[in-house]
């Protein structure tokens, strides 16, 4: 279970931001946000090495202004992330204040026996949903701890084909429980027409797979929110660039990005990939749509289930689609059958071998019942023969 693995905590840091969305929200939930202030949990996760350690660091060094975490994660390549990470942020903005959490996760799938690394990731995310519904179930509410994930970047390796067998079926499994964002790691491996089409076959499969993506309502009530709103579902599955390094582009810009013998990929130019558009969309305009979407449906959802399958206060069962249970259980399942059709085998043998003695040793006894009676006759006919001679008749 995710939830009795270790998780490493790094300490709250107030981090003040101008430019979080919180402000612009619709007046009724404005004003419930604004009382209770906002819980907002960020996780990415996906395969190892695509850069989800680096985008939380880019996303912490360009959108979220901590000059203390800054320089301290600029100095440093991230090393393999080999457990669940846990970083604190508070936005605040004009008076709102919102508690960011972003939670990085242990890549998977790199190598045969990690196929199903991704397993603490889907019960982290369910272990929330359950702690929050244990918490909602006491007599007094007050200080609930929630760290439900709003919203979870799924991280797709840049290959220019299409979406493995692998990413579907997790991708299947978070879209289900969460808001699912898809993102193509290191869009500056990538050629523009390249990138176009790999975007393009990813939503065909997202589509022909049935998977649920996170899609923001489109309609607003001024015509430019809509028409920002088409733009960010056009970008979907987002391309990231991920970098704390600052680098000189050739106009003599200093920016976030990478730097290649051709040029300097960007960060936030909307030309090299869709980080702005998915910061913006992250921090800014749809947050409180992604924490009301999660509430509303994927918490529902994981309520509703539990409550139909388990009484008032039952600890959760253990999930039966754990596939990697279900797989172990089929191959012990395949072991004892092949070892109870030896047996089986080996004792028909046995069976035949006992048949085929007692068969032997029948004809045997009848052989030696045969020659007793034999034998027998021939001491009658020598008796016979010995009692009639003159010599017994003598005597
Ligand atoms: N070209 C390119 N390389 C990147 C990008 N983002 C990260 N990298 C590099 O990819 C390597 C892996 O990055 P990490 O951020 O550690 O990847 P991760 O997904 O956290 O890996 P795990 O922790 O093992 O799951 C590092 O060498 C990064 O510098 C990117 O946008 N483009
Ligand atoms: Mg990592």
């Amino acid at each position: 279970m995710a939830a009795a693995s270790p998780v490493e905590t790094a300490p709250a840091a107030p981090i003040s931001s101008i430019g979080t969305g919180i402000a612009n929200l619709p007046n009724q939930r404005h004003k419930i946000v604004a009382k209770n202030g906002a819980n907002f949990t960020l996780m990415v996760c996906g395969e190892s090495g695509l850069g989800k350690t680096t985008f939380v660091n880019t996303l912490f060094t360009t959108g979220i202004k901590d000059q203390k975490n800054l320089n301290k994660r600029k100095v440093k390549q991230p090393a393999k992330t080999v457990q669940i990470q846990i970083t604190k942020a508070e936005l605040e903005e004009k008076m709102f204040k919102v508690k960011l959490t972003v939670i990085d996760t242990p890549g998977f799938g790199d190598y045969v026996n990690n196929r199903h690394a991704w397993i603490p990731i889907v019960d982290f995310i369910d272990d929330q949903h359950e702690k929050y519904m244990r918490q909602e179930q006491q007599p007094s509410r007050k200080g609930i701890v929630d760290m439900r994930v709003h919203a979870c970047l799924y991280f797709i390796k840049p290959t220019g084909h299409s979406l493995n067998p692998l990413d579907v079926e997790v991708m299947k499994r978070l879209g289900s429980r969460v808001n699912l964002i898809p993102v193509i790691a290191k869009a500056d491996t990538l050629t523009p027409s390249d990138l176009a089409k790999f975007k393009q076959s990813i939503r065909d499969v997202i589509s022909a797979q049935n998977i649920r993506v996170y899609s923001c309502p489109i309609e607003s009530d001024d015509e430019s929110s809509t028409k920002r709103n088409h733009n960010i579902m056009n970008a979907l599955p987002f391309s990231v660039i991920g970098s704390t390094q600052d680098v000189t582009t050739p106009d003599g810009r200093t920016v976030k990005g990478r730097e290649y013998s051709w040029g300097v990929a960007e960060v936030e130019n909307e030309e090299h990939c869709d980080f702005k558009k998915l910061r913006s969309l992250l921090i800014r305009t749809h947050m409180l749509d992604l924490i009301s979407t999660s509430e509303d449906v994927h918490y529902e959802n994981y309520r509703q289930s539990q409550m139909e399958t388990r009484k008032f206060g039952d600890p959760r069962s253990q999930p039966s689609e754990n596939p990697k249970f279900k797989e172990e259980e089929e191959l012990l399942r395949k072991k004892f059958t092949e070892q109870v059709k030896a047996e089986e085998q080996r004792f028909r043998m046995w069976e035949q071998q006992l048949l085929a003695e007692r068969d032997r040793l029948h004809k045997e006894l009848e052989s030696q019942n045969d020659k007793i009676k034999e034998l027998q006759s021939e001491l009658d006919a020598y008796y016979y023969s010995q009692r009639d001679s003159p010599k017994t008749i003598r005597k």
